[in-house]
């Protein structure tokens, strides 16, 4: 997948400094060629890097560069802050593709919890109720892919680009790997 990409444009969010994976695949991409924004890194005045930058930033890129694929890649719960945005892509025909890692959880929270009161410690407050990301958007107008295996993330990619629809590739991460994952 980081080879496939080399040139092309991303955009790249999910869980604060320390979405991993996101943040895996950004440098990966960035040392690839491709022009990659880590939509997260848009500090507001107060200093947060906020969660709900990601797939409104894809739209964005989107519409400056049509030609070029974005992509964002973004942590569910980031992902389900303003999952409505996609009506806008639908509308606008703005065909981003979006990579929801779902660990049906606020999995950050769970690691800054693992750091203050130790592994051994119950998690709480971070779970969501299971969602399938890649059926509510076809209810939206876009296209959804599922994948469950690192192998499908590739062939799932090539069938949302060529839906030439905004598209979501539900991909199911392990919830305990995500809690040290690998760009932390
Ligand atoms: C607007 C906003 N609210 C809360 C936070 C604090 N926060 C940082 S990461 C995180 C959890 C993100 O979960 P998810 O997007 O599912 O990614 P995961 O860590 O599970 O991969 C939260 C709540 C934030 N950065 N921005
Ligand atoms: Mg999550």
């Amino acid at each position: 997948m980081y080879q496939d990409l080399k040139g092309e444009t991303a955009l790249v969010t999910g869980a604060g400094k320390n979405s991993g994976i996101g943040y895996a695949i950004a440098r990966k991409m960035a040392e690839n060629g491709a022009n990659v924004v880590i939509a997260d890194l848009a500090k507001t005045k107060e200093g947060n890097n906020p969660l709900i930058t990601g797939l409104p930033y894809a739209i964005g890129a989107k519409l400056v560069q049509p030609d070029k694929p974005v992509y964002c890649v973004t942590g569910d719960s980031a992902f389900g802050f303003n999952i409505q945005e996609l009506e806008t892509a639908v509308r606008t025909k703005l065909p981003v593709i979006i990579i929801v890692a779902v660990d049906g959880a606020y999995g950050m929270e769970k690691t800054a919890q693992q750091r203050m009161f130790g592994r051994q410690a119950d998690w709480f407050g971070h779970k969501h109720a299971p969602v399938r990301y890649d059926k509510v958007v076809v209810a939206m107008g876009c296209h959804g892919e599922y994948v469950s295996k690192g192998s499908e993330i590739e062939s799932a990619i090539e069938r949302a680009q060529s839906s030439g629809k905004a598209a979501i590739v539900h991909a199911v991460v392990d919830p305990v790997a995500n809690v040290d994952p690998p760009g932390n």
